[in-house]
């Protein structure tokens, strides 16, 4: 039984003079690279958090409907109530953006790159589509 502690400790001590020199020249570089992994996961912290504070005030009050190849995207598109919703043509010809329930003052006629705002103070549901080309429809959905 007293045998089996040294003959343990054999291959433990050898393996520790030949990492000690190896460790001791990697002490101050192993340090370093774990300060430079530290900073980099605080920095990536840091860029998230800036992202979602970024991204709040802009859900909260800009909203963009992109009018492309005859069609609004998002087809539907929930806003908090009081958003600004802009309509902005990307197609070559123009289009109306008009209110199927005369819920809201219809856009005036959307040239290409023209846009159209209207500000949502009341919750509720709100169909709209081009006049000029009926089958486009979109949604607004205000809560
Ligand atoms: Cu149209």
């Amino acid at each position: 039984m007293s045998t089996l502690p040294s003959h343990y400790r054999k291959p433990t001590t050898r393996c520790m003079t030949v990492l000690t020199p190896f460790l001791r020249h990697l002490n101050t570089g192993t340090l370093a690279f774990f300060l430079l992994v530290a900073l980099a996961s605080l920095t990536s912290m840091r860029g998230k958090e800036a992202e979602t504070k970024a991204s709040i005030p802009v859900k909260a009050s800009r909203t963009e409907v992109v009018i492309d190849n005859f069609s609004f995207s998002p087809k539907t598109f929930t806003v908090p109530t009081g958003a600004a919703v802009t309509w902005t043509n990307h197609d070559n010809v123009p289009h109306v953006v008009t209110s199927a329930d005369d819920q809201f003052e219809k856009s005036p006629l959307l040239k290409a790159g023209q846009s159209f705002s209207n500000i949502f103070d009341t919750a509720g549901t709100y169909s709209y589509f081009c006049s000029i080309h009926p089958p486009m429809r979109g949604k607004i959905i205000v809560e």
